[in-house]
């Protein structure tokens, strides 16, 4: 270097540093050296003087939380939740009788006598696990494959089969798509088919909750192929910045419809985007219901003490096919699946559990399984033949006076099906006005 490019160098070095000493007496820099600590607003890091990159590669998987091994042997002592035998029984039938339902429904619909349904096998362990640590009062916003928790906070068989049928006992009205339940009695926000409509409502509620010190908090569950929508992104951010009690539930069951997680993401599943919100996050192995019930008992300690959100991603897998309208045949092997529904089951895993604490025997098994069955077919059988509800409905409960284009509408709805009404099955309906 020439001597007259290194003078320049140096003023501009002393030039720099008189700068920066005039700078921090006038700002209150708190550190002694201005180099050490940078002042930037909107990061908490120091300065480094060597280039380096993040490489998300070579940083460690987000570990999962997990209180029960396979053959349902609790690993740590001081992990387990202690729930009373009621309690563990009350999970384990939930679990079962969700799965009778399931497949009943999933067949009346493959019968042509409802029109579309969602199963939820390989996922009761999420629903009932984090159902039973919640205070039955804490607001739930679903996505749609959550019917376990409904379940576990006392939505009937009955009221399942009524919605699904869309008859005139649906909360819905028959206005709805199976499987979009709803209770305002049990606390759950009826279900929107778009993903991830619920998160930004949720982080809203949340919102609301903590301006009215409620006390309690707001759950919204949604899949891991719903959080690469951008409302998943305006949820996480509004809930972290605004300090609100939510739990963010992730179900990641490996696929998103027929997309597998690795075609959907690249980082370290939806845990790994926790801390970027600025989230207290938890990854959890969902298959283990004792380990889904502690960490959201943990988290709601955490949202309701602190007004945080907390991000929860419970890992697990989607043993049916999407909905009825999918054959997960076509993009993954049956031993895939197999794998998950014999090796990694949760209602499996609970069972060991229960038979290692003498809760539970073949021959109890035998007469649930009879018994829940006709509880099942009982409710499907009296919520057939029910009625369908009134089609002026179409028109009503958007605007609190049916307005003047929709009365237009309304007349002309009525005089079109009293014309051609052989084409109309009016008489399984109730009656219209
Ligand atoms: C905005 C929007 N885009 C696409 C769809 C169609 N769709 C319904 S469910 C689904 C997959 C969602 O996957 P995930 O969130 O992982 O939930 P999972 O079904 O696995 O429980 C898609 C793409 C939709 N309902 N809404
Ligand atoms: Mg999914």
């Amino acid at each position: 270097m020439s001597t007259t490019k290194a003078t320049k160098r140096l003023t501009e070095r002393l030039t720099l540093t008189l700068f920066m000493v005039s700078y921090s007496s006038t700002h209150k820099v708190s550190s002694t050296s201005f180099e050490d600590k940078p002042e930037f607003p909107g990061s908490r890091s120091q300065y480094v003087h060597k280039l380096e990159f993040l490489h998300p590669e070579i940083l460690q998987g987000i570990p999962v939380y997990r209180v029960m091994n396979r053959n349902g042997k609790i690993i740590e002592s001081d992990q387990d939740p202690q729930l009373t035998k009621d309690t563990v029984l009350k999970m384990y039938k939930d679990m079962t009788l969700l799965n009778t339902m399931d497949r009943v429904l999933y067949e009346s619909q493959r019968q042509g006598r409802i029109s579309f349904y969602m199963t939820n096998y390989g996922e009761e362990g999420t629903h009932i696990g984090s159902a039973s640590a919640l205070d039955p009062r804490d607001l739930i916003f679903g996505q749609y494959r959550e019917a376990g928790v409904l379940m576990w906070r006392g939505f009937t068989l009955d009221q399942f089969m009524n919605q699904c049928y869309g008859n005139h006992l649906d909360f819905g009205k028959g206005r709805q798509m199976p499987v979009h339940y709803g209770s305002k009695k049990l606390n759950f926000v009826t279900i929107s088919s778009p993903l991830a409509t619920q998160m930004p409502q949720a982080a809203g509620a949340a919102y609301a909750f903590k301006v009215q010190k409620k006390g309690l908090c707001v759950v919204c569950y949604f899949g891991e192929g719903a959080a690469s929508e951008g409302d998943a992104h305006a949820a996480f951010n509004f809930a972290a910045v605004l300090d609100c009690p939510i739990i963010f539930f992730c179900r990641n069951n490996g696929y998103a419809i027929s997309t597998p997680t690795k075609d959907q993401y690249k980082g370290d599943g939806i845990a790994a985007r926790g801390p970027g919100y600025g989230m207290i996050t938890v990854r959890v192995d969902g298959n283990d219901v004792f380990a889904v019930h502690n960490a959201t008992k943990h988290a709601r300690d955490i949202c309701v003490s602190q007004n945080r959100p907390v991000l929860i991603e419970a890992m697990t897998y989607r043993i049916g096919h999407h909905s009825t309208s999918d054959d997960s045949s076509v993009y993954r092997s049956v031993d895939e699946v197999s794998y998950w529904d014999k090796q990694d089951n949760p209602i499996t895993r609970l069972r060991h559990y229960m038979e290692n604490q003498g809760y539970w025997d073949d021959e109890m098994e035998k007469e649930w399984k009879v018994e829940s069955r006709k509880m099942v077919m009982k409710a499907f059988a009296a919520a057939e033949p029910r009625k369908k509800p009134n089609p002026e409905y179409l028109f009503t409960d958007v605007y609190d006076k049916v307005p003047p284009h929709l009365q237009e509408q309304l007349k002309e709805m009525k005089k079109h099906v009293q014309q051609y009404k052989e084409h109309y099955p009016l008489e399984q309906h109730e009656k219209m006005s």
